[in-house]
């Protein structure tokens, strides 16, 4: 008979030759760092390159605690509790074969909204150095508008007046910060793991504008003390699916919640911590002065790339990032659109030739053992195409450069937004926070044009660049009267084609 073994400690040596397990003596790991939001991304990406370096030090000091602040973090919570805070990691390759990685690195997790000044505690014990965070590009409280921190939040407002119970990160990492100034121990680094430019620099901004108003005295110390490295991340992380558990049920072991990536991984950190750090370095992490042309290069090519081929592909009917790839269609689209709209505004990058970091982008893209879903791309879209894609836009209008494969994009997501189904009437399955004020905008379009662009919060100036606006509006009138993308994007190339040849 097939026996299924749980996953946990007391398994680990036990389980099926195929799983890589850790090495390294678990029950003598310190948690140095505290990190916020352990969703898949974190587990493949921070947790595997601390495995890596827990397995090849004698460091006992650098372990992680996993922490929520959402009571939806429950789930992951009580999971990790369950399976001793190890999961796999199925590294999927593209000629099918998978790796099946245990992870060690995690050792705890907190549930801060159960118990908010618990939480604190934990950021604010000497044992605490760094806290690291994904909490997704809209969870800074940044208004593109106002270029600001964004105050209109019930949370927030929350915690200006209730410092000691906290409800929202900005809320939890300047009270844990007072306690430790109280305790007069070092303050810890703050290390940003989300797609944003210059993650660092807006982590500080947000929470200083915070501190500010909450505590001036403590914003100062926060000033002088705390470190903020900016960091370039990458490693492509699809949804976990039933499939990816059944997979590895029938290889014999019962985990309730791993976590599926690709081989390929990237970190590029400036060196800047307020209390030590792991010697990621050894274990492949890069070290660098100015993070700034990395962090470009990915966010405005992959990230990019990925909601350009995301929000087409949807309201064309593809269902994951390597079936649009496989549709020479989409594949030319989007490597026209990085070379034409995105190559010319990017500065070059020490050590890469973006020729071969475009095509192996591609390749990536492709995978076909990795199956990311196209709901997973546009999640959140209206937080992340004023950092991926509309900075683009913005940059090639003032040097009068193309905007046209980018424009059709955001055609795209009007229509996307409005009717919400696809070439074929589907309903698509739409996650976005502001997902109603999307549709709201978005279904004025037959009555004007330009309405959905009136969303200044996630549009910012774009509305103002007529050059673009006239090739907007043909597109979604073209969009409306007869939904065929493919055909757009056929016309758009050959144009485009002419115009470069
Ligand atoms: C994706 C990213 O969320 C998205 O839209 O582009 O999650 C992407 O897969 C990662 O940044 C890869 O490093």
């Amino acid at each position: 008979m097939n026996t299924t073994i749980q996953l946990n400690q007391k398994n680990l040596h036990n389980l099926p030759d195929s799983f890589v397990v850790p090495t390294y003596d678990r029950s003598k790991l310190k948690s140095g760092i505290v990190h916020i939001g352990v969703g898949g991304f974190h587990r493949s990406h921070e947790a595997c390159y601390n495995d890596d370096f827990l397995a090849l030090s004698e460091s006992t000091e650098w372990g992680i605690c996993g922490m929520g602040l959402r009571e939806a973090d429950r789930k992951i919570g009580d999971i990790l509790k369950q399976q001793d805070y190890l999961y796999t990691l199925i590294v999927k390759h593209p000629d099918g074969h998978q790796e099946n990685r245990v992870i060690g690195s995690l050792v705890d997790f907190v549930l801060a909204s159960d118990d908010p000044s618990a939480a604190t505690d934990r950021l604010a014990d000497v044992q605490t150095k760094i806290v690291s965070l994904t909490i997704t590009e809209g969870g800074y409280h940044f208004n593109s508008a106002t270029n600001a921190f964004d105050f209109d939040d019930s949370d927030v407002q929350h915690d200006l007046a209730n410092p000691q119970s906290p409800k929202m990160i900005f809320g939890f990492l300047a009270e844990a910060l007072r306690k430790r100034r109280a305790k007069g121990l070092p303050a810890f680094t703050i290390q940003s793991c989300d797609n944003i430019q210059h993650n660092g620099d807006i982590t500080r901004k947000m929470l200083l504008a915070f501190a500010e108003k909450q505590d001036p005295e403590l914003a100062q110390w926060i000033a002088e003390e705390v470190r903020f490295p900016n960091a370039m991340v990458d490693r492509i992380t699809p949804m976990t699916t039933l499939q990816d558990i059944a997979l590895l049920k029938e290889e014999g072991v019962q985990d309730l919640w791993p976590v599926t990536c690709e081989p390929f991984t990237q970190w590029i950190i400036e060196d800047h911590f307020s209390n030590g750090r792991p010697a990621w370095e050894s274990v492949g992490a890069q070290f660098v002065q100015d993070v700034t042309p990395y962090e470009l290069m990915k966010i405005r090519l992959l990230n990019a790339g990925h909601s350009v081929l995301g929000l087409l592909g949807s309201i064309h009917g593809h269902a994951t990032i390597d079936g649009c790839i496989a549709d020479p269609l989409f594949a030319s689209y989007v490597r026209r659109f990085m070379d034409v709209e995105a190559t010319p505004i990017l500065a070059p990058v020490d050590g890469i030739n973006l020729d071969e970091y475009k095509s192996a982008l591609i390749e990536r893209f492709g995978n076909p053992n990795i199956k990311d879903n196209l709901a997973r791309i546009c999640l959140e879209s209206s937080s992340k195409l004023p950092k991926f894609i509309i900075p683009t836009m913005m940059e090639n209008l003032e040097k009068g450069g193309s905007t046209k494969l980018a424009a059709l994009v955001i055609a795209a997501w009007c229509y996307y937004s409005d009717k919400g189904v696809d070439k074929d009437g589907v309903a698509l399955d739409i996650m976005d926070d502001i997902k109603l004020e999307l549709h709201d905008y978005a279904s004025k379009t037959e009555q004007d044009s330009l309405a959905f662009l009136k969303l200044e919060s996630v549009f910012g100036e774009l509305i103002q660049h007529k050059t673009f606006t006239d090739e907007y509006v043909g597109m979604v009138k073209t969009l409306y009267t007869n939904l065929d993308i493919a055909a757009q994007m056929h016309t758009l190339l050959s144009e485009d084609q002419l115009l470069t040849a």
